[in-house]
């Protein structure tokens, strides 16, 4: 009997570990430190799946967020996720500063440890309000260059436009792990192998269907939005002009939101509201992230009249409005936000 042809065979799998080496090699002057911070944060991701695949244990063993059995309250997962991505961080010399949705401030690195040439912005565990319920979540990573020169890094550094993004990087935690990043060559998709604990290229070249299927956005807010974003989703419904309309997906944990659009077309889309006119989603650690990913992928994202990677931060936990996905689906959506229509 012979083997199928769709049977991977030793030759033709690509962990992720040779994928950023062949990448490295394109580049001589590369240093294989954001290699190794890439593998910080893939060892990261598959430590956080592990506990996170552990969630539904916790009334019976007493995990995240509950009391164990010694009587001692234990960290939630969020929390948790937070606590280990610094962990892995904070020591190897890579990393000049960090900040994180979980954190009021940066998180600097101790004097004890060089401070390395990167900024690691991050949101640990995006959607985390869905774990009780077994629904997919993710967790968002951002690396710049440090803007300053030297000694431990500061806000600074982590205050810098997407345009300047060295690197994007989600993790999903779904039906599998699924690690997904840009290094600016294109968007590379990895499946979790968990017989063997490796992240196997899956998913290369990623590029977004032409072709949308999916609008994704809480229509429950629908009576605090403005007319026009009233307006362009009745558009998206195929209520106005559209000849077939999109069909609504919409999970309420953004990384599947996004990750299930950039793989079927589609747009999500997070406007500002009355209750919440800067809109809700983080600048740093959730819409520029996933912008880069989107415009590798051949999308685009924006806040509704402007390129989300063109935004100069000023704060820490800045929120924007965000509408992200195929390319002429946010375009048209600032043009109904510019009182234009379509
Ligand atoms: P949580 O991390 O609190 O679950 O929030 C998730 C999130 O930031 C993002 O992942 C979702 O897209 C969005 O909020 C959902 O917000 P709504 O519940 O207001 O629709």
């Amino acid at each position: 009997m012979t083997d199928s042809v769709d049977t991977p065979t030793p030759s033709r799998i690509t962990t992720i570990e040779r994928h950023i080496l062949e990448a490295e090699r394109q580049h001589p002057e590369a240093t294989g430190v954001l290699t190794n911070l890439l593998y910080d944060i893939a060892l990261a991701g598959k430590v956080i799946s592990s506990q996170i695949t552990r969630a539904g244990l916790a009334p019976i063993l007493g995990l995240a967020g509950e009391i164990n059995v010694q009587g001692e309250a234990v960290m939630k997962l969020d929390r948790l996720a937070d606590m280990i991505i610094q962990n892995m961080n904070d020591h190897t010399g890579r990393v000049a500063v960090m900040a994180s949705e979980e954190n009021p401030n940066i998180i600097s690195i101790s004097k004890k440890y060089q401070a390395g040439k990167y900024v690691l912005l991050f949101d640990p565990l995006d959607g985390s309000s869905n774990i009780d319920y077994n629904v997919s979540t993710g967790t968002i990573f951002a690396i710049y260059h440090r803007k300053t020169e030297k000694g431990p890094g500061t806000l600074v550094d982590c205050l810098q436009p997407g345009r300047d993004l060295v690197a994007s990087v989600y993790i999903l935690y779904g039906s599998s792990t699924m690690l997904v990043y840009t290094t600016g060559q294109g968007v590379h998709g990895f499946t979790l192998e968990p017989t063997i604990g490796e992240f196997l290229l899956s998913h290369p070249n990623i590029r977004i269907p032409a072709k949308a299927k999916y609008y994704s956005v809480n229509q429950s807010y629908e009576s605090s939005w403005s007319e026009e974003i009233r307006q362009y989703t009745q558009y998206l419904q195929g209520l106005d002009g559209v000849p077939k309309g999109l069909s609504l997906r919409y999970i309420g944990s953004l990384i599947s939101d996004f990750h299930r659009n950039l793989l079927s077309g589609g747009i999500f889309y997070y406007p500002a509201n009355r209750e919440t006119p800067e809109g809700k989603l983080r600048l740093l650690y959730e819409a520029v992230p996933l912008a880069f990913i989107a415009e590798q992928a051949g999308g685009y994202a924006s806040d509704g009249r402007q390129n989300i990677l063109g935004i100069q931060p000023t704060h820490l936990h800045q929120r924007t409005p965000l509408f992200i996905g195929n390319r002429d689906l946010v375009e048209t959506a600032e043009a109904f936000i510019r009182g234009l229509g379509h």
